[in-house]
């Protein structure tokens, strides 16, 4: 009796055990966790304030008197509360621009807060911004510019590494968790720095942290615009290696401004035109870093902070229900036939489930019977980028009156993609995935409409 029992569980484990499918094989190269985890940020919020933001200049030379830093009202807590009330998962902030004036109290150098009449020589913005970042579950990091027009050092690339080095040293042990260090690449055309040094150390103090820009584990987009290209591809060939370095997108809020200008609310761009920044970086699989400049009081200014909570409004109230959520979903392909990798996970709202097909179905469709006429004018797909990025080309269709008719057609999907177009009626919705360079991974599909 007990060996029967025994013998018949074992063969239903067997069972189990035999019909499922092996999981796809990573596409390599993937992302790291730290990579993945910002990913999923998607949104983040760059904060430009410092010496320039008194003068209005972009770029002062390094010889403006660090008196003149002097805000009124500053208020750290009140940008990271923007930025988590807006959307924006992370906050970026100038530690020293090309200025050189430095925004905490450096031992490195004069030119700093310290030399400034605000708080008394006593203020420090990268402790405050860090600090509220903390508390409001934000991930923090800075901005420190490789290019100082003021350090006397500059002239000697190695005098200025070790200077370079000790600042960073000082923001990577005395603020806690950093997640990001930005390196600007502008003005230090023809200087040589050692840029393995820095990335050592900051492996060395802030092993999370990841290095953008001038950096291995976040690539600038390679324009100012806030627009990733329509086909972006998070792996990028580098030193003849193929490696995995996603496209972030910055862009200030007011146009052509990253510093605050006393005239500059007429540059500020409106909602809508926020709006299609977000589809075009966001949207595109790339992070969107939008910089909102902090005034002479230290506070961002109300009418971009009203921008930002517009923007956001409209696109959680878009993205709030999927109308494909839990709908029958049937699939060209399911690998090994196994419900672990159905089509029904694309539409099951879990991040971690996902559709895929079996090795070498590289073409393939999911359709989702919406369950009666439904109108939509948003699409959202996303892969399954931990095990790399696969699809190179991709359909949505919808089932109108009877007939397919083609909402949009693109090419690479990565993180998320999300597509606008006129809205339609239809009773059925069909993804295809009509290139990719591996079985494809669709962790998530949806179709919304915009209020
Ligand atoms: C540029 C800089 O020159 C701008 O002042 C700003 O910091 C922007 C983010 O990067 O290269």
């Amino acid at each position: 009796m007990l060996f029967t029992t025994l013998s018949t569980g074992l063969a239903a484990i067997m069972v189990t055990i035999q019909s499922a499918a092996a999981p796809p094989e990573p596409l390599l190269p993937v992302p790291t966790a730290q990579q993945l985890a910002w990913q999923e940020m998607e949104y983040g919020m760059f904060c430009h304030f410092g010496i320039n933001t008194f003068h209005n200049e972009e770029w002062t030379d390094g010889t403006k008197d660090p008196t003149t830093f002097n805000p009124t009202d500053f208020n750290a807590r009140q940008w990271v509360e923007v930025a988590r009330a807006s959307g924006m998962k992370y906050v970026v902030v100038t530690a020293k621009h090309h200025d050189g004036f430095a925004t905490y109290p450096t031992q490195h150098s004069d030119y700093a807060v310290t030399a400034s009449p605000w708080r008394e020589g006593k203020g420090d913005v990268v402790r405050e911004v860090a600090d509220a970042c903390r508390e409001l579950g934000v991930m923090f990091g800075f901005y420190l510019s490789p290019w100082d027009r003021h350090e006397p050092t500059y002239a000697d690339s190695s005098a200025y590494d070790a200077h370079f080095k000790d600042m960073l040293r000082e923001l990577l042990t005395n603020y806690g968790k950093v997640g990001e260090v930005w390196f600007d690449g502008a003005g230090s055309k023809g200087h040589i720095y050692d840029w393995d040094g820095y990335y050592a150390l900051i492996r060395e103090l802030q092993p999370d942290a990841l290095i953008a820009i001038c950096g291995p584990d976040i690539r600038w987009v390679g324009n100012e615009d806030g627009v990733a290209p329509e086909t972006l591809w998070s792996v990028v060939d580098r030193d003849g290696a193929s490696v995995w370095h996603p496209a972030e997108c910055d862009v200030p809020i007011r146009d052509g401004q990253w510093f605050f200008h006393t005239d500059g609310e007429p540059k500020l761009r409106s909602v809508d035109e926020v709006l299609d920044i977000y589809y075009k970086s966001v949207g595109r699989g790339a992070v969107l870093l939008l910089n909102v400049s902090p005034d002479r009081r230290g506070l961002l200014p109300e009418p971009d902070v009203k921008v930002l909570h517009d923007v956001w409004a409209i696109v959680t109230e878009t993205f709030k229900t999927n109308l494909a959520q839990g709908k029958p979903a049937t699939a060209s392909n399911t690998r090994g036939g196994d419900a672990a990798f159905a089509p029904a996970c694309a539409v099951d709202g879990d991040p971690a489930t996902y559709w895929a097909t079996d090795d070498g179905v590289k073409e393939a469709t999911l359709t989702v019977d919406l369950g009666g006429l439904v109108t939509f004018d948003r699409a959202m797909i996303q892969e399954h980028i931990a095990l790399g990025q696969r699809v190179e080309a991709y359909k949505v269709e919808a089932l109108v009156d009877g007939a397919w008719k083609t909402v949009v057609e693109g090419t690479t999907i990565g993180h998320k993609r999300l597509d606008r177009f006129d809205a339609v009626k239809a009773t059925q919705v069909r993804l295809t995935i009509a290139k990719s360079k591996a079985c494809p991974l669709i962790r998530a599909f949806g179709v919304y409409k915009a209020p």
